[in-house]
């Protein structure tokens, strides 16, 4: 299963290290092929290397948009060199063998970050690079695919083991998927404005007339959105208790949506007010996960609407019933949850079926005087290449995790939002401010007056992770969370004060991330 690399084709955008590999490969006897810049590089180092135009018979054209989408590059990579109709194919159309695939794309991430015009974005969509990713990958059996400069001393010996080649395969699907999908988050978020319709494609159904609005004066109805793929608070199944108002189903939405976000998580607990969460919090168990998220503000929780994302169990639904709540929302309920509840004539229990998904596209329209605003569902999700660490200090992995959580709820909470979180739960949130340090101010306070309530030496904002759903525009807010014994910071950075920002987390030691993702929420 070890092969030599007889052949190999180089086809890199960011150079480093390239003139190096290639020496020690041709130190190997190993021919090089190339693209156009790459192979000048190469003849710059004084190496010797054969045009991919020599090999295709075709030169580069269009711009390079087709430089190596070829059967001569193609069947080189993909085919089964121990299949006898392969190998025939192979000679009759003078297919060489290529061992060894050496790839970098077009900066496609790197041209949207430095805002670059939208032909230069699109030019920068690699289409030949992750083809000859894909094809070797697919043919690991006898091609390897290095991606990742890191492998340039592997391969650099001359040969390569299957090992190594499966090992190659798996990292370059997983670049090219990465790749795609940055492709389609930038079409996602840059092509939305383009893509909205002149008259909006949407088909509403009165499903029901509510006995009023937000306030008795005010007249209200619900329609519901309709499709087989339309699922949220409005597709849920009401299965007890009185009517649903408006502000019921409003905040049914907020904490519906706020739970999905944990759908694949541990037993995950959500209490709303005012459309706001006021506790949130994971844990072993659901019913343990509801009483940490009281827990946040016991006051605030009374008259609540909880949403959890698992089926109700009996205990947690003796825990829910325990004190005032409005509305609770679960994908189902089992029985003993159903009979606690029955007693709870007026308790509004929601059945949602599959939590939906929050990465789901859609849109999200708000009425304003004489018109409606339309823009995409706020999807977006931290995924662990946004995180960049920007402080001295390295988080620890449950300041992280606490920074990851805290985060998440912030995007549900409306802006200014500041959310303190430790060990899997909130223990301060501040919401709807006009300024960040009032909401910091605020979150850190309730956290102090839920300590004194219970009867704790300290309010839990002590060694926790605080996040802040836009950035701070000023180390006040930041200071405010110090203050509050936060030690690490998760939030989106970006301020034109980021350095006296991250100056200040420094010199409080605490760790901090940016995400460059927001969160606003009005
Ligand atoms: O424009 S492409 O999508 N069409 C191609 O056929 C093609 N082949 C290789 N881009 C293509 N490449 C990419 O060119 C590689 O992925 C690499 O990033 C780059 C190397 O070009 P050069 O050698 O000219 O610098």
């Amino acid at each position: 299963t070890t092969i030599p690399i007889k052949r190999a084709l180089l086809s890199v955008s960011d150079k480093t290290g390239l003139v190096d590999l290639a020496r020690r490969l041709s130190e190997h006897g190993v021919e090089l092929v190339s693209t156009g810049g790459t192979a000048r590089a190469l003849r710059d180092a004084g190496l010797t290397v054969k045009d991919v135009a020599e090999l295709t018979g075709f030169p580069e054209m269009m711009d390079g948009r087709v430089k190596t989408l070829h059967p001569t590059v193609h069947g080189g990579l993909l085919g089964v060199r121990d299949d006898p109709e392969h190998a025939r194919a192979m000679t009759e159309h003078g297919i060489g063998a290529i061992d060894l695939v050496v790839v970098n794309l077009y900066p496609f991430e790197a041209t949207v970050a430095k805002g670059a015009e939208r032909d230069e974005v699109i030019e920068n969509i690699d289409i030949g690079g992750p083809s000859m990713v894909r094809s070797a990958a697919k043919n690991h059996a006898y091609v390897a695919i290095v991606t990742d400069p890191a492998d340039y001393d592997t391969v650099a010996r001359g040969e390569t083991t299957l090992d190594e080649r499966r090992r190659f395969a798996a990292k370059a699907f997983a670049t090219t998927a990465r790749y795609d999908g940055a492709i389609a988050r930038w079409f996602g978020t840059v092509d939305q404005g383009e893509a909205f319709p002149d008259t909006l494609p949407v088909t509403l159904k009165r499903t029901a007339s509510l006995r009023y609005g937000e306030n008795p004066h005010q007249s209200a109805a619900f329609y519901a959105a309709t499709g087989d793929t339309v699922r949220g608070i409005g597709q849920a199944r009401q299965v007890q208790g009185k009517e649903l108002s408006y502000n019921n189903l409003n905040d049914a939405d907020a904490a519906l949506e706020l739970v999905a976000e944990f759908r694949d998580a541990a037993p995950t607990c959500v209490i709303v007010k005012h459309a706001n969460p006021c506790g949130v919090a994971t844990a072993t168990t659901l019913a343990d996960a509801y009483r940490e998220a009281f827990a946040c503000d016991t006051v605030s929780a009374f008259g609540g609407i909880i949403a959890v994302n698992r089926p109700l169990d009996e205990e947690t639904a003796r825990a829910i019933a325990g004190i005032f709540t409005e509305v609770v929302v679960a994908p189902d309920a089992d029985e003993g949850a159903l009979a606690v509840f029955a007693a709870k004539k007026n308790l509004r229990l929601l059945l949602s079926g599959e939590l939906p998904n929050p990465t789901r596209d859609g849109l999200f329209a708000k009425s304003i005087a004489g018109g409606w605003l339309v823009q995409g569902r706020d999807n977006g999700v931290l995924s662990d290449d946004m995180l960049r660490v920007v402080t001295k200090r390295q988080p620890s992995a449950q300041e992280l995790a606490d920074c990851r959580f805290a985060w998440t709820v912030a995007k549900h909470v409306k802006s200014n939002a500041i959310v303190y979180a430790k060990d899997g739960a909130t223990v301060g949130i501040g919401a709807g401010q006009m300024n960040r340090l009032e909401s910091a101010r605020i979150a850190a306070w309730k956290a102090k007056d839920a300590a004194d309530k219970a009867g704790w030496a300290n309010p839990r904002t002590i060694g926790s992770a605080v996040a802040s759903d836009a950035f701070f525009p000023f180390a006040d807010g930041l200071l405010a969370a110090v203050e509050a014994g936060a030690t690490a910071v998760i939030q989106p950075g970006g301020s034109i004060r980021d350095e006296e920002v991250i100056a200040a987390a420094d010199e409080a030691g605490l760790a901090m991330v940016f995400t460059g993702m927001r969160h606003f929420r009005h």
